[in-house]
């Protein structure tokens, strides 16, 4: 029988990926095959909370039924042509996007390394062409411990031995300082100034631990490099769409409530980053926004995709952005995000050994585990949180990343915050 046919358990299923699939992730021994809102199930039909969002691409909870309509209706009509044709869809989501986030331009790729791919390509060509560096000569600024993707080039500017180490010769052309820290800023952008084409930046960092800095990093790092003449690049695949408690984090304190006129804590990017839950997790779906003066450097033949800006990712995109408006999510976030963070550091790290400290915005946060980072004590907390019904998942060793769907209520908050309370303290 084929095994396609078949009701497998976890075990079996765990064994197909295991024999048939590259090793390339350590998956939580769970098997899912549902999901819903915050909700996932596996395969012998346990439910989860769900703590990960699949990495924040499922802002919108999981199967949205706004999203997914829109997905079915255009897959029934047009998926793909290509670029080498016009689409109903394309100009309508391209003035959408840009005015939902107040830039001139978009172009429209697929994951996220490819859009930060993207905005490496542009922001060169805009050093060579603008800012008139000499050929081949562009650096592009990065901060130790970033997370942008996996591709050869992304991996070259990685500071993570796993992520980098063997996959050489890396690409040249960027140079690393220590994230949160504008005295290493300064003195790179006086050594390299007219080489410089940007600085590629995460408000916060993800992967390394939900690291948020200091409050005035991003405004003053964003004033230091127009006063270079550097693109302030700023990749907001995890912490946009509403994620950290605004639009997106670069926002600063905005709810949203003003969105259009922008709070005056709003650090504008020169090009912003989006992917993840631009589609809502439905479907891939990244772009790069910037202004005229940046995007003309782009002429037809110089970059592309078969899928950027397909019609199907044009009309479950729209959808997904219309959902974050129509449900607040930011405001949720954020509201939620300081019921979260008050509850974890009063009734677990201030009360427990193996919790030191709790951090992040909005509905992005960490608990840090009081181990080594080579310890397997954050791995077998979120099994044991698993057992108990919420999925999260260690992002570097010791630290336990929390980032539920947006969607969630304040008394599913509450009920995921005890899970986590009574988890930590019987282990
Ligand atoms: C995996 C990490 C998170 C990202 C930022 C670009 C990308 C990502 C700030 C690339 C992607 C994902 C990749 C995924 C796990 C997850 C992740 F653990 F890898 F680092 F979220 F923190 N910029 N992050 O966070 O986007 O090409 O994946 O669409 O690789 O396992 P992508």
């Amino acid at each position: 029988m084929k095994t396609a046919e078949k009701h497998l358990t976890s075990t079996e299923l765990m064994g197909l990926e295991d024999q048939y699939g590259a090793h390339n992730y350590h998956p939580l021994p769970v098997v899912l095959s549902r999901g819903e809102g915050v909700y996932v199930w596996d395969v012998e039909g346990k439910r989860y909370y769900d703590f990960l969002s699949a990495y924040s691409a499922v802002n919108q909870g999981h199967c949205h039924p706004k999203i997914v309509n829109a997905l079915i209706e255009q897959s029934r009509t047009l998926t793909l042509t290509s670029r080498a044709f016009y689409n109903d869809k394309l100009g309508p989501y391209e003035k959408y996007i840009t005015e939902y986030f107040g830039f001139e331009k978009v172009l429209p790729m697929n994951t996220g390394a490819e859009a930060v791919e993207t905005a490496i390509k542009i922001c060169r060509k805009w050093g060579y062409e603008k800012k008139g560096i000499a050929d081949d000569e562009a650096i592009i600024l990065v901060c130790g411990q970033n997370f942008h993707g996996r591709t050869t080039t992304i991996v070259s500017f990685s500071s993570d031995s796993d992520s980098k180490d063997n996959f050489g010769p890396h690409t040249p052309g960027f140079v690393s300082i220590d994230y949160n820290n504008l005295t290493a800023l300064e003195l790179a952008l006086a050594h390299y100034g007219d080489r410089l084409a940007g600085f590629l930046v995460e408000p916060i960092q993800g992967e390394a631990g939900v690291f948020v800095p200091d409050e005035d990093y991003l405004p003053r790092a964003a004033e230091m490099c127009r006063a270079n003449n550097v693109l302030f690049i700023a990749d907001e695949i995890q912490t946009g769409i509403a994620r950290t408690g605004s639009l997106l984090r670069v926002c600063g304190n905005c709810s949203c409530e003003a969105k259009c006129e922008r709070q005056a804590t709003y650090t504008r990017p020169d090009i912003l980053i989006l992917g993840k839950a631009v589609s809502g997790g439905v479907y891939p779906v990244s772009a790069v926004l910037c202004d005229n003066d940046i995007m003309d450097v782009i002429h037809p033949g110089q970059h592309g995709s078969t899928f950027g800006g397909n019609p199907l990712a044009c009309a479950v995109a729209v959808a997904a952005l219309e959902v974050v408006d129509e449900e607040k999510l930011s405001q949720n976030a954020r509201r939620l995000g300081n019921i979260f963070r008050d509850r974890i550091q009063k009734e677990i790290v201030e009360k427990s050994e193996l919790v030191t400290l709790v951090r992040g915005r909005g509905l992005l946060n960490a608990i840090v585990i009081n181990d080594s980072p080579d310890s397997k004590t954050a791995w077998n907390i979120c099994v044991k949180l698993a057992e108990n019904g919420l999925l999260a998942k260690p992002t570097h060793g010791n630290i336990i990343r929390f980032a539920p769907p947006l969607v969630m209520n304040e008394a599913q908050l509450n009920e995921c915050v005890d899970i986590i309370r009574d988890t930590i303290y019987k282990f």
